[in-house]
């Protein structure tokens, strides 16, 4: 048995909704009630109290980027028409590890601010965002600069459909679902995501549509 605790709406869910697709693995959606945590979901499931989780046959795993690597390491193949260009094998290049890790970490920052922005901003009911935000928004501005740096218009490692391009993109897709910020005008970012949002395992769990 598969499972996944999730949200429809969670942007780190999606990680890896779009990932047991790439890898054309059969799951159950276990929809966990964020603002009614269970404790035993904190117990048995994720200590954290967060979404994703997944029990892989008893074996639970959370954080996003943790259940991604270990699909990719548990799992190494992918289905005869898998879509193309092809998925990368590993979290990480080997021989890029820190520059990847470097790029995965700035993403996670990206979508970390993004959720205080939702959770202190006009979104929260208050009038006008908090001056705090202002730092929020900054940090955004200069992480999506560096990151055009770092990425191509095919992807942060061309050639392959990487973890780090599928960070991006869900992330960036969130932003613009919540109304968060403005992150395209940086041509690298805007031809990356322009180009995997294509992808045929990406559009499916897009929040917009039913979960
Ligand atoms: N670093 C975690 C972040 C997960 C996360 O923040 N999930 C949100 C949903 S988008 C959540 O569960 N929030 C509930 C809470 O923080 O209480 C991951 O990558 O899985």
């Amino acid at each position: 048995m598969r499972a996944l605790y999730m949200s429809p709406l969670s942007p780190y869910t999606r990680k890896v909704r779009v990932m047991l697709a790439e890898k054309g693995l059969a799951y159950e959606n276990k929809p966990v009630a964020m603002d009614r945590l269970q404790n035993d979901y904190g117990c048995e499931i994720n200590p954290c109290g967060r979404v994703p989780a997944l029990d892989d046959n008893g074996r639970i795993l959370f954080e996003s980027n943790v259940i991604l690597d270990y699909l990719l390491t548990q799992y190494p193949g992918t289905p005869e028409d898998a879509p193309r260009p092809a998925l990368v094998p590993a979290l990480v290049r080997a021989e890029h590890r820190w520059d990847d890790l470097q790029v995965l970490s700035a993403i996670e920052t990206l979508l970390n601010s993004g959720l205080t922005m939702l959770r202190f901003g006009t979104h929260s009911g208050v009038v006008k965002d908090p001056p705090y935000l202002e730092r929020e928004h900054k940090r955004v501005h200069s992480i999506l600069d560096w990151l055009d740096k770092r990425a191509t218009p095919e992807g942060f490692v061309p050639g392959w459909f990487s973890v780090l391009d599928l960070n991006l993109v869900v992330s960036v897709q969130w932003v613009d679902f919540r109304k968060l910020f403005d992150w395209r005008g940086r041509s690298n970012i805007d031809r990356l995501v322009a180009f995997h949002a294509q992808r045929p395992t990406i559009p499916p769990s897009h929040p917009s549509l039913p979960a």
